[in-house]
């Protein structure tokens, strides 16, 4: 397999995030992706590459421009505040809830950033940007590599931070710009008429959802944690199936904290039939580990060798694919749990 890894991904590097009351140290660390470097090193799984500049004109039809020009901008605007913010990372504090204007931009700084995020577990960091558009470029070289004549049949973005919490407009989750659904566009845009989108990181994957919600051409699936109980708890229902020209285009497949391999692969199965049954021309998978029973923030019991079957069950569709980095949070574990997944995959 192809890999488009980013080389600038521990320029992001939040310190703290928001829980209970207080800040603890961050869960999502550069040394997730040094442990799948290593892992896919020792087993000889792929090719690495690095990946080009980021196409932002393509960024900007997948998030509003106005949010790419805020996190563009963002690390700036915060040390023009006071220079002494650059020993602090930028954590929201408010947000613009039900009846608020979210049409106007305010010019206030703190404002801002809650206008254009929804959690306060994500903080935004001084290489953040940097980190965040290279891996949008290792998400669109890869589309634009299983696309090409020629070209391998599947590709991964291995990247950080992840992506599928961010939306059209909000960063979130860990996540800023999303690679899974720019990956999607660029296959798109590179001639494939449908795409499908897989998503079976423990969480939902709510910004993917919404950015192709009203949209006909990128079936949405996404297996995940019951939002009753899990995060990102708002979004991720059963009964949300697309709206307008992409009624039928989405589908929720939430199970409860517990479950085990058996009934995740029940529930993929039910996915993967959504995808052949779209006739998808390609797809993105998703891929979080943090379905792993280890995993310190998720609830899911699959074992490390449970992910061999993973990637074979995902290589059935027999489609050309694009992988992009999601969760995973057992740090010691996440090399091993990504690798066997790729290879499964090959296999
Ligand atoms: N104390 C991804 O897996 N907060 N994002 C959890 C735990 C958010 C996970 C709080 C978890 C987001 C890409
Ligand atoms: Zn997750």
């Amino acid at each position: 397999m192809l890999i488009f890894h980013n080389p600038v991904h521990e320029k992001h590097a939040g310190r703290q995030e928001m829980f209970r009351g207080k800040l603890v140290p961050c869960h999502e660390t550069p040394a997730r992706l040094e442990f799948v470097l290593q892992a896919l090193h020792q087993r000889g799984i792929g090719e690495l590459r690095a990946p080009s500049v980021v196409d932002l004109d393509l960024v900007k039809r997948v998030h509003t421009p106005r949010y790419v020009d805020f996190l563009a901008r963002a690390w700036h605007d915060w040390i023009a505040l006071d220079p002494a913010n650059a020993a602090l990372d930028i954590l929201p504090s408010i947000w613009p809830v039900r009846g608020f204007r979210h049409d106007i931009e305010p010019t206030n700084f703190a404002a801002r950033v809650g206008l254009f995020s929804f959690d306060s577990g994500c903080p935004l960091t001084a290489g953040t940007w940097e980190a965040a558009t290279a891996g949008a470029a290792c998400a669109i070289d890869a589309a634009r590599a299983v696309s090409a004549v020629g070209g391998p049949r599947a590709a991964m973005a291995l990247t950080r931070p992840p992506g599928h919490h961010a939306g059209p407009d909000f960063f979130g989750g860990y996540c800023f710009l999303n690679n899974a659904a720019l990956a999607a566009q660029a296959l798109r845009d590179a001639g494939a008429e449908r795409v499908a989108i897989v998503d079976v990181d423990y969480h939902h994957g709510n910004g993917t959802q919404s950015i192709f919600y009203e949209r006909a051409d990128v079936l949405t699936v996404s297996v995940h944690g019951d939002p009753t109980t899990e995060y990102p708890f708002y979004l991720g229902y059963a009964d949300e199936r697309g709206a307008g020209a992409g009624t039928g285009c989405n589908l929720n497949l939430p199970l409860p904290a517990g479950t085990g391999f058996a009934a995740w692969t029940q529930a993929l199965e039910q996915g993967l039939a959504a995808v052949r049954a779209f006739k998808a021309d390609a797809v993105v998978i998703a891929l979080g580990v943090d379905t792993y029973e280890g995993d310190p923030i998720s609830k899911f019991r699959l074992k490390s060798a449970d992910y061999l079957r993973v990637g074979s069950l995902l290589a059935s569709l027999g489609l050309p694919a694009v992988f992009t980095m999601e969760g995973g949070y057992a740090v010691a574990d996440v090399g091993i749990n990504v690798a066997n997944v790729l290879e499964g995959y090959a296999a």
